[in-house]
Order: structure tokens, then sequence, then C-alpha cells
């Protein structure tokens, strides 16, 4: 159909992207190869990530990641994944990157590889016209002493390039509270923060992170929808929810894409983004997710330039990078 394909066509902005989860299977079991590792229990016979549930994905996603284990590999990988974005149509994407995954939290070694992945970056925004930012991260299930090691890293190599601070990871493990530290001397090294919460509990962890940790946006945060307090206190704040609905429905946090919450929480005047979270594990791409969206709520081309122009507002890079793409 006409409209359908003019959808997935537009422009777009993509704020939730973690790196290593945007490695085709291939591409990974090309690596795993070269390095004679066998990784050969995290794919299906037919090539895909298996995985049973999300806290199996989180292990599968450390045993894919561990084949990438230099600057080079990344680097790589980074050249693959914009190749393939700029040709689904983004044009300003920010990805998770974490010094734990990248040199095991040494800060010599994060530079080298997050100087990779730049080089890489900025050859790829000359050839296919792709703008590409990195966020900090720290991953949940590693707990706060490690957190602080990201943090570090990230007060460290703080360019104009490394935009954002943030943290993944197993939400039930922990609370947002006892990572305040490390977002603090983030903030105070001028980042700008975000970080997964209502995902997997409730609305309460969404205010959480908001009011323990002081973020901008939010990775996920569907599940405020339990409490329309929660709900209209991200639209008076204006926190941008990095949504990505084809992941929660892939995992089951909501049944269908026609119960997924995003609709009603546009309505009600929260700032909802689209991203794709980590598209061949969950078997999707950025004019997937449009496509499935305008079929199932009738969003039109207004509604999606809508949503692209509330990620430029909410990306992290600064003005002149935003009003040149704006
Ligand atoms: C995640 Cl640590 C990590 N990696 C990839 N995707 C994720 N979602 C939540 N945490
Ligand atoms: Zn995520």
């Amino acid at each position: 159909e006409e409209r359908l394909h003019a959808i997935r066509a537009l422009p777009k902005t993509e704020l939730h992207l973690h790196f290593e989860g945007a490695a085709p299977p291939d591409f990974i079991r090309g690596l795993a190869k070269e390095k004679h590792v066998d990784i050969s229990r995290i794919f299906n016979p037919d090539g895909s990530y298996a995985y049973r549930d999300f806290v199996h994905f989180l292990s599968v996603y450390e045993a894919a990641t561990s084949v990438l284990k230099t600057p080079e590999d990344y680097a790589r990988l980074c050249a693959a994944v914009l190749e393939e974005s700029a040709e689904q149509g983004v044009i300003y994407a920010e990805t998770f990157l974490s010094p734990d995954f990248c040199g095991g939290g040494d800060v010599a070694a994060w530079r080298e590889y997050l100087h990779a992945i730049r080089e890489t970056a900025e050859a790829a925004e000359k050839t296919h016209g792709i703008t590409l930012r990195g966020i900090i991260t720290c991953i949940r299930h590693f707990g706060p002493e490690q957190a602080k090691t990201a943090a570090r890293c990230a007060a460290e190599t703080k360019d104009d390039w490394l935009v954002g601070f943030g943290m993944a990871g197993d939400e039930n493990k922990g609370k947002q509270r006892d990572f305040a530290y490390s977002f603090d001397m983030a903030r105070e090294a001028g980042l700008h923060l975000t970080s997964h919460a209502g995902e997997w509990r409730g609305p309460q962890e969404v205010r959480e992170a908001v009011e323990d940790l002081g973020v901008a946006r939010i990775g996920h945060g569907v599940r405020a929808i339990g409490d329309l307090a929660v709900v209209d206190m991200l639209a008076e704040r204006e926190i941008t929810l990095e949504v990505c609905p084809g992941s929660n429905v892939f995992l089951g946090v909501f049944p269908s894409l026609d119960k997924h919450p995003i609709d009603a929480l546009r309505d009600r005047g929260v700032r909802v983004t689209v991203s794709t979270d980590d598209p061949p594990f969950f078997h999707t791409t950025m004019p997937d997710e449009y496509e499935n969206l305008a079929k199932t709520f009738r969003w039109d081309e207004e509604v999606f330039t809508d949503i692209n122009r509330t990620a430029m507002q909410a990306a992290f890079c600064d003005d002149a990078t935003r009003d040149a793409i704006l």
C-alpha cells in the first residue's frame, strides 16, 4: 500500500539502540569462526539468536558480545550497522556503549574503543548521511561499584561525541537510587541522563528514575501507564520516553501491539519516541516499527513527523548538530 510505503521511507531518529544488540547473527557467527570461539549454543537452527526470556536474553547478549574482542571489531560492527540503518531511513541515532564490554572497565582501553567507533561513525556520516552519538551505559545487574567504573570512564573521556550516560540491564536487580553516585558524576561531567525503567517493573520504578537519578529520558517507561499520576508527572516534566514497541511485544511485556500503551501515553501528553532496542534479537527494524504502528493505531505521516521532531528535541547532541538535522 502507498501510504505504508511512504511511512516506512520517512526520515527517522532512533534514540534507543544497544550497540552490540544491533549486530546481525551472521556478523557475530563470522567473528566467532574467525576467532575459533564456539558460541553455537546461542543460535537457533535457522541462524537466529536463541533465548527463552529476558534474563536469558541478557546472557545470550553477553555471549554474542564476547566475540567482539578489539576496537577494530567494534569499528567493523559500527560500519555494518550504520550502513544498514542509513538504508532504512535513519538520519540520526544514539547508541548505548558500555565500558564493561569495551575494555572491561579500563579507562585507557575504553578510550581506544571509543576512538575506533567514533572514527567509523564519522566516516559513515560522510558516505551515508547518518549521524551517530554515544551514550555510555552502566549495566544494572553488574552492580553499583562497576557502574562507578563506567561513570569514571565517562567523566575521563567526555567529548562532543559521547553525549549521555545511561543504565541498562536487569531492572529487577537493585534500585535506581543505588546508582545515584554514578549518575551524579556523569551529570557533573556534562552528560545528559537516561535510564531503563518501567519495562519490567511498574510505575514506581519510572518515578524513581526521574526523582532519584534526575534523568531527562527514560528507556521504555511504558509501564507508567499503570498509574496516571506517574503518566501526568512525565508529561508535566517533559520527560521523553524511548519506546521500543516491537521489543516489548516480542518479549511479552504486552501481548500484542494493539494492547501497547504508546498511543494512550501520547494522547495523555507524554513525549514518546520510537526505537528498536536490539533489532536482530527482536526481529524488528525501524521501517517495520513504523509500518506496524501505522497499521495498528492508524497513525499517519503527521504523527510520525511529530514523533521525530520530539526525538530530535530530546536528542542529547549539541544544538548545532540538532539544528542541522531538524
Ligand atoms: C539490556 Cl544490558 C542490555 N543489553 C541489551 N539490551 C538490553 N535491554 C536492557 N538491558
Ligand atoms: Zn534497551
